[in-house]
């Protein structure tokens, strides 16, 4: 049986990574697309040259034509510009639509039949682009944030409670930044809910409280800390995770930025909510009961989604028609 094959749109720090995870989780064969020439190149040259040491046998090609990442099974997009001092929000936005227009004609010439995983940011809006630029069915086309979101919550819990990461669960609603919805109510130690413990007196209300902000600010944690650039490690892990609950049709239920059409009583937006991912990509919406305090958080969030979509439909009205 032939080998799968990821293409990943971006060569850089989460490029690179996903390309490392992929030839040890044996997922497939891999192509690394950027704009940049030599760098694809190179870390796919190096890339191979660790394949004797690691025992795998994919291939690894870097290229800067679209015509490499033909018929590819998977497609994970991290391609754009960080936001650099004295760029405004909408300054990004536009410079990464314009990404996504190159990105999502690509793939749709060459990789049509692929579940495509968008990581770029601002999150939300550019898989909501890259849905359209691409014209593949929504069902194929999902965002990464809330794998990690919940990952970095999990984190924090397992921490504070001082138990194994593997049998803490967490979920997060809405989208990706600080209006991000951490949900206490659906987060379990061992199948036991994080309220119950606050009642066992494994922890108090107020520290739950902190570590619910401190996953809001996750991101921008790891920034301070890095100086330049963002977290890269812990996203293209949970880009993989996604990528392989599909081509192993594992059918997880994770945490995706899906297309909404109804669920949610939304409609025409991409955002975080717990999906099931299959062979057939997105396979079903979870609609959690949400309680007023949750729901009002939640709407908070999809309006700034909703505000990010609006400025995109501002720079390019025709997008994706
Ligand atoms: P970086 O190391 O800068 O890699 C981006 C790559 O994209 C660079 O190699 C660029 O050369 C390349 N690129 C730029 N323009 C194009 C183009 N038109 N076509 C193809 N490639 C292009 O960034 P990174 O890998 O650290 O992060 C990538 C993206 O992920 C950024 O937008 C981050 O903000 C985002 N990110 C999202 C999350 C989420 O949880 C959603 C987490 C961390 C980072």
């Amino acid at each position: 049986m032939a080998r799968n094959k990821i293409a990943l749109i971006g060569a850089g720090q989460i490029g690179g990574t996903l390309a490392l995870l992929a030839g040890l989780k044996d997922l497939g064969d891999v192509v690394l697309f950027d704009v940049v020439e030599g760098v694809p190149q190179g870390k796919a040259l190096d890339l191979a040259e660790l394949a004797p040491v690691a025992g795998f046998d994919a291939t690894f090609a870097g290229t800067n034509t679209y015509d490499a990442i033909g018929g590819a099974d998977v497609v994970i997009v991290t391609a754009g510009v960080p936001r650099k001092p004295g760029m405004s929000r909408d300054d990004l936005l536009a410079i990464n639509l314009k990404v996504m227009e190159q990105v999502g004609a690509g793939i749709r010439k060459y990789a049509p039949e692929a579940f495509v995983i968008c990581i770029t940011n601002p999150l939300d809006a550019m898989v909501w682009a890259l849905q359209r630029t691409s014209g593949l069915p929504a069902m194929k086309v999902v965002g990464m944030a809330g794998v990690l979101d919940s990952a970095r919550f999990r984190y924090f819990l397992a921490d504070e409670f001082g138990v194994s990461v593997e049998d803490v669960t967490a979920f997060v609603l809405g989208g990706h930044g600080d209006t991000m919805v951490p949900l206490v109510r659906y987060s379990t130690v061992g199948g036991i809910p994080v309220p119950d413990l606050i009642r066992m007196g494994w922890t108090s209300a107020e520290r739950i409280a902190a570590i619910v902000e401190r996953t809001r600010n996750g991101g921008a944690e790891i920034v301070n800390l890095l100086k330049s650039g963002s977290a890269f490690y812990a996203p293209a892990a949970s880009a993989i995770a996604m990528a392989e609950s599909y081509l192993k049709d594992k059918k997880r239920l994770l945490p995706a930025a899906v297309r909404l059409d109804g669920a949610y009583g939304l409609r025409d937006i991409y955002v975080g909510v717990p999906v099931v991912i299959g062979a057939r990509g997105v396979e079903r919406i979870v609609e959690v009961d949400l309680d007023p305090a949750e729901r009002a958080m939640f709407e908070k969030s999809v309006a700034s989604v909703e505000g990010l979509v609006e400025a995109c439909l501002k720079i390019a009205p025709d997008l994706g028609k």
